[in-house]
């Protein structure tokens, strides 16, 4: 398949309607793109060119991940810089658009903003985990991070446009663009249902600030409970279709075997009869203060980490018995049900020497995680329970 770029397609190569933007406000320094690694210490670096940090699992010991240890993915090799940006805007058509419409930085900030804490959580995160090893960045657990992002939804900025009746799905393209020029350019799309819903939000700032150039600047989207693969960075055109979009990003990236992931709403227009789209972050936790074979004192011996997706954590146990009995983590607050969920163990009654522990969280939707590991070839959607030997010094 020789893939065009889809930003050279359609509506985007006529829209001419050059609206000199207002200034926007300049990114904070971690986010020049100049170095972006040395920017982020202590960031595990996957790769450099497409750009893929990794957080340590130390930044997760709170439920907020700061912005400078928050994992950075690329799927292209050049992420737009901030002078490529300069004369950014919001295009707006398709075929099931009502009227074309170019959103200027200022025209956003005319709609009401809304703030959201949730997790963006890269659909391959742990994929080392998987035997055989899965196609991919071998990440371990940290490509993800839980921020409180501000700024308008999706629906009001599609209600201005108008749309027709049958729109279906909503493409979002990025600004960054491919080295190898038969790569297309980063495309994701919607259901309409997806988009419209209220939480869905195009956010420009980051924990309290403007948003960092490598987290999307200056605008992204932000799909609360859904895989962050379709958390555009960079949006600069919104295209509403009345037809499946079926770009590479869509038909042959970010698929799992039909059936595998069970999910409360299907993304039925991308459906196949083998496969089924990414989307909805399944239950998962992850341990944040222990690692695999740590020896660690017996006083005050406590477990820590985070538990997220499902649609909401509703408990975290832990067996020291290989799963003949769990007991219940304790919780910490509920900052929103596509936030992380802290949870914490206190150890007791065990003896010196090896320990083997298991974690698992228990969602409101009935899931619990399970020992089976789900294996697919991308290696997406590892949710294993968690497990982990401890030497414990008298
Ligand atoms: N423009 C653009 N947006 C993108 C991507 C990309 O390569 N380009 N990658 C997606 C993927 S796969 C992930 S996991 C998240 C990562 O977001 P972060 O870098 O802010 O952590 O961005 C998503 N949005
Ligand atoms: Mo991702």
């Amino acid at each position: 398949m020789i893939a065009k770029p889809y930003a050279r397609r359609g509506f985007l190569a006529g829209a001419g309607l050059a609206l000199a933007g207002p200034t926007i406000a300049a990114p904070p320094p971690i986010a020049d793109g100049t170095d972006a690694t040395s920017a982020k210490p202590g960031m595990i670096i996957r790769n450099t060119v497409p750009l893929n940090l990794e957080a340590p699992i130390s930044a997760f010991a709170e439920p907020i991940t700061a912005n400078d240890k928050f994992f950075v993915r690329y799927n292209l090799a050049t992420p737009p810089s901030v002078a490529d940006l300069k004369d950014w805007s919001l295009r707006i058509g398709g075929d099931a658009a009502e009227r074309p419409f170019q959103f200027s930085m200022e025209d956003l900030r005319k709609l009401p903003t809304r703030e959201v804490v949730a997790l963006c959580h890269c659909a391959g995160n742990a994929r080392s985990r998987f035997n055989p090893q899965a196609d991919g960045i071998q990440w371990d657990e940290g490509a993800m991070g839980c921020a409180r992002w501000r700024g308008v939804r999706l629906r009001d900025v599609l209600l201005k446009t108008g749309f027709k009746p049958e729109a279906l799905e909503v493409v979002l393209t990025g600004a960054d663009s491919a080295l190898n020029p038969q790569q297309q350019a980063y495309a994701k799309s919607l259901p309409i249902e997806v988009a419209m819903d209220a939480g869905t939000l195009l956010a420009s700032e980051m924990n309290g600030q403007v948003l960092p150039l490598v987290h999307g600047y200056p605008l992204r989207l932000i799909v609360p409970g859904w895989s962050a693969t379709y958390w555009m960075k960079h949006v600069t055109a919104l295209e509403l279709r009345s037809s499946r979009f079926d770009g590479f990003w869509m038909t042959t990236a970010y698929r799992v075997p039909r059936g595998l992931f069970p999910v409360d709403r299907a993304f039925v227009s991308q459906e196949t009869a083998t496969t089924s789209p990414v989307t909805e972050n399944v239950l998962n936790c992850v341990i944040t203060n222990v690692r695999d074979g740590d020896t660690v004192p017996l006083a005050g011996l406590e477990l820590r980490g985070v538990a997220w997706g499902g649609g909401g954590v509703q408990s975290v146990s832990v067996s020291l018995d290989d799963g003949t009995r769990w007991r219940s983590a304790i919780l910490g607050p509920d900052i929103g049900r596509y936030a992380f969920r802290t949870w914490r163990y206190t150890i007791t009654g065990v003896r010196p020497g090896p320990l083997s522990v298991l974690v698992r969280a228990a969602s409101n939707d009935g899931q619990t995680q399970g020992e089976r590991v789900r294996y697919n070839p991308g290696g997406y959607h590892y949710n294993t329970q968690r497990k982990l030997t401890l030497v414990i010094m008298a």
